[in-house]
């Protein structure tokens, strides 16, 4: 096999070699599973299977062969999943880019293809590649910008989490016994005592990464990892209080809704106010109705007929796709299956179909599944923390699920369908 005797300049770091990729693949191997599964997790949190309302991916098909209904327990549930889904992926981003840029002479070989063995290999790692910068990119890119592709991103980021997943896992396997050769080749705290002055470059080998004109150290492997470290410890310092919470908050300094939103007991993270979302003070003002359907039935309740209905305490977060969540709020308001009675829906209601004041945009409709209905936690909440609702909140009155995304907590509510699961015919 004819190989190049020389690689080309911007390849020419003595740092390059297997330990140090195997180092940050380690890294990846335990991390991008945990990404995946809570990923999935966040998509199955919504229901897709209950209604076409809360699926993005109808065309999903045998992806979607792990759904079940999501439990209401424990409450912050989903608080938990997407706060680690969207915390491990912020502060993986440095780890990714230093595998990538340590194999980098790999991905840039001339020529490209050298044998369909050697193709196919090249063509995983197109997917492998092409596919975690995508979920890297787009998953940041939602939570940094909002919704910057609306609607599309749940099917971009869904798609492409199966084909960056299965690139993964063969890469994986494949490179396995080379990353666990290379691991056991030097000893990691040997490595983290050697200074710039004693690194020298891994001996050659068959896996290419190597220079075979390595410029001198102007780091350590050492720094390397330390930067690495560094650089994913600062993202966690500035992103994890968003989930976290407390005092912690004011750290969040990467979250758009992370820090401390003004004080009282409305004080706590608005997702989109009224102006936002284009609600007038006359769809929400003294001529707001409720509707109840079910089985036949309808009632329309005011607000005052509302609040004269059997009132319940819940202490319950908001939890949002983003990642970013709030402590427990207390919100007061009417059982989910106290409005269910009134159209006679029995102690065991089924599922119901919300629907919003709101005449446009994403998160307006959403369809509750029957376990969430019947937990005593489910309110139709018109107070929160001692006050009435805020606006932004969802004034007249808003759902709050124990354990759901913070998408399911419809605000400005108009209309309850039980036993339906879509726009009612
Ligand atoms: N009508 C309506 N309800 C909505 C939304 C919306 O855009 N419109 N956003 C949802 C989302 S994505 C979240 S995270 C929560 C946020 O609630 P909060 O703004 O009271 O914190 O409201 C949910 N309810
Ligand atoms: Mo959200």
């Amino acid at each position: 096999m004819k190989v190049p005797t020389r690689l080309t300049p911007p390849w020419r770091s003595p740092l390059r070699g297997p330990w140090l990729t195997s180092v940050f693949a380690v890294v990846l191997l335990i991390g991008i599973p945990i990404l995946f599964l809570t990923g999935l997790v966040s998509y199955l949190a919504y229901n897709p299977d209950l209604s076409p309302v809360n699926d993005k991916t109808p065309e999903k098909g045998l992806l979607g062969f792990y759904l079940f209904a999501w439990p209401t327990d424990p409450y912050w549930l989903y608080r938990v999943t997407q706060g680690v889904h969207v915390t491990l992926g912020i502060v993986l981003v440095p780890v990714l880019l230093a595998k990538l840029w340590s194999v980098a002479p790999k991905l840039f070989v001339m020529p490209p293809v050298r044998s369909p063995g050697h193709a196919l290999d090249r063509l995983s790692l197109l997917f492998l590649v092409g596919g975690g910068l995508f979920e890297f990119a787009t998953g940041v890119l939602n939570v940094q910008l909002e919704y910057i592709f609306p609607g599309s991103f749940y099917p971009l980021h869904f798609y492409g989490a199966w084909v960056f997943i299965g690139a993964f896992v063969a890469h994986a396997a494949l490179r396995l016994p080379r990353t666990v050769r290379a691991l056991r080749g030097r000893d990691l705290r040997a490595e983290l005592r050697t200074p710039v002055a004693r690194t020298v470059p891994e001996p050659l080998d068959e896996t290419g990464l190597v220079s075979r004109d390595p410029a001198p150290p102007t780091l350590s492997r050492r720094g390397a990892l330390g930067m690495v470290g560094l650089g994913s410890l600062a993202l966690l310092v500035v992103t994890a209080g968003q989930s976290i919470g407390g005092s912690l908050r004011g750290t969040a300094l990467l979250a758009p809704h992370g820090r401390e939103p003004g004080s009282g007991p409305n004080g706590f993270q608005i997702n989109k106010g009224v102006t936002a979302v284009g609600i007038r003070a006359r769809d929400i003002g003294p001529g707001w109705r409720l509707t109840v359907r079910g089985g036949g039935r309808e009632t329309v309740l005011t607000r005052a007929e509302l609040e004269r209905l059997p009132r319940h305490v819940s202490a319950l977060p908001i939890a949002c796709v983003e990642g970013w969540s709030t402590s427990d709020q207390h919100w007061e308001g009417v059982r989910l299956t106290d409005l269910g009675a009134l159209v006679g829906m029995g102690d065991a209601p089924p599922s119901v179909f919300v629907e919003s004041v709101q005449s446009h945009g994403s998160f307006r409709s959403v369809a509750l599944r029957d376990n969430q209905v019947r937990d005593p936690r489910s309110l139709l909440a018109l107070r929160v923390n001692g006050a009435e609702l805020s606006a932004d909140h969802g004034y007249p009155a808003r759902i709050i699920v124990p354990g759901a995304p913070g998408v399911m907590n419809t605000k400005w509510v108009r209309r309850l369908s039980f036993g339906e699961s879509s726009w009612p015919v």
